[in-house]
């Protein structure tokens, strides 16, 4: 995340100012979203060196490179999707149609298609094409301000095709202006060769393909699918205990389908995040609480699959576990690649506030990625990750569906 050419002249204080903004910083110092009206954000080396109001910014002639008049738009910090799978290999479009006919999303699974077919796909296809497939995807969720995703290997289910997903994720942030974070889901199905052979597969994870991508560097994180149609949480407890001993964070697919009681062993490993959370229940929102873990919320999978179990937002809300709000962009289960509608269906399906949609597609989000000293507010320190949105009040992020007011996008002060 180094910053490239700084290029304000010597002696500015500041690279570039944005000013005349309303700015939802998210500070949570602040209240709610923390509003500043008429404010200014100053950047230098890429990151943030003051943010307030414009008339606390003393500014001498000369000492900004560059100053931005905002005309009273309004600026957010850059978005962040944080639970994607966004590498995939083509699509599932005939399971749907399967789906639109009656079938359900376990029953597919268990027919030899969902994962397993994006498998087969994954693992045909070069990385060059991985990409070729992924860049647009990608560039969806840039255009409507995106500055940091997280992105899930998962399809590839053996050392090869793992890492050449990962290896994928992170070249995307070299082909765009993005932040990428990975993150290893080796556990998310049994590939078709370990079919009869659970234990098998699970060692061959744990003792081979974990520690050579965490050797390679290619995973921030390492998450599984705990569920009756894949892993159980003895298998997950073991896998996140040989992650821990790499030094990797875990996170969790937990309580999706069925209660596992995946919320209490994300809670127990310390986890980031523990993801989806449908059929989550108290005891599993208060161990969240207990270990700071962020509660990820999934609305597109929850639409897509047609689920009726929400996730208990009054519980989380109550006791005060932050609520992260994602895409889950996969070719399964979420097709889904705007962030914006994505809140508005987290507002309409679940009932989040629109306090809540933002900040979980901001600070929570960086959060749940662990990189919330970093960025996801507009804080003095942070890197400058800024949207600049052509809106007259924040709702306006959430309310409208397939509209992008995305006026500018900022990474790094650029
Ligand atoms: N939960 C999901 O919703 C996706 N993965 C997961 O663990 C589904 C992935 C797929 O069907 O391809
Ligand atoms: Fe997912």
């Amino acid at each position: 995340m180094t910053p490239q050419n700084s290029s304000s002249p010597a002696g500015s204080r500041f690279d570039r100012v944005w000013r005349n903004a309303r700015l939802a910083t998210l500070d949570p110092r602040l209240p709610g979203l923390g509003l500043i009206e008429a404010g200014a954000i100053a950047v230098r080396d890429g990151r943030i060196a003051y943010v307030g109001p414009e008339t606390e910014l003393s500014l001498g002639a000369g000492e900004a490179g560059e100053v931005i008049d905002c005309e009273g738009r309004w600026i957010t910090p850059g978005l962040i999707d944080c639970h994607t799978h966004l590498v995939h290999a083509g699509n599932r479009a005939n399971e749907f149609e399967m789906r639109l006919a009656g079938a359900t999303y376990e029953e597919v699974a268990r027919a030899g298609g969902g994962i397993v077919s994006s498998v087969m796909a994954l693992r045909a296809a070069s990385e060059e094409q991985l990409l070729t497939e992924s860049l647009p995807r990608l560039d969806a969720l840039i255009a409507e301000g995106v500055t940091t995703i997280e992105i899930k290997s998962g399809y590839g289910l053996d050392r090869q095709n793992e890492a050449k997903t990962l290896r994928a994720a992170r070249q995307l942030g070299d082909l765009r202006d993005v932040s990428v974070r990975t993150s290893f889901l080796g556990a998310h199905a049994l590939p078709p060769e370990f079919k009869t052979d659970r234990a098998g597969y699970l060692s061959l994870l744990i003792e081979e393909i974990l520690p050579a991508i965490a050797a390679e560097g290619l995973a921030d994180a390492v998450d599984a699918f705990c569920e009756e149609i894949a892993f159980s949480p003895e298998e997950v407890a073991q896998l996140f205990t040989a992650a821990q001993a790499l030094g990797l964070p875990v996170k969790l697919h937990a309580d999706q389908l069925s209660n596992l009681e995946g919320a209490k062993l994300a809670a127990a490993f310390g986890a980031l995040s523990a993801d989806h959370l449908e059929h989550t229940d108290a005891a599993g929102v208060a161990a969240m609480k207990a270990s700071g873990t962020v509660a990820v919320i999934l609305p597109g999978a929850y639409y897509f699959i047609r689920e009726t179990k929400k996730p208990p937002i009054a519980l989380f809300r109550e006791a005060g576990v932050p609520m992260a709000v994602a895409t889950d962009c996969n070719p399964g289960t979420s097709p889904l690649t705007s962030l914006l509608l994505t809140m508005n269906m987290a507002a309409t399906l679940f009932g989040l506030t629109v306090e809540e949609c933002v900040a979980g597609v901001t600070r929570e989000a960086a959060r749940a990625l662990g990189i919330g000293h970093e960025v996801g507010t507009l804080e003095a320190g942070k890197w400058a990750d800024l949207a600049i949105w052509t809106i007259e009040r924040p709702a306006e992020l959430v309310y409208r569906m397939g509209f992008n007011p995305l006026h500018a996008r900022i990474r790094n002060g650029h």
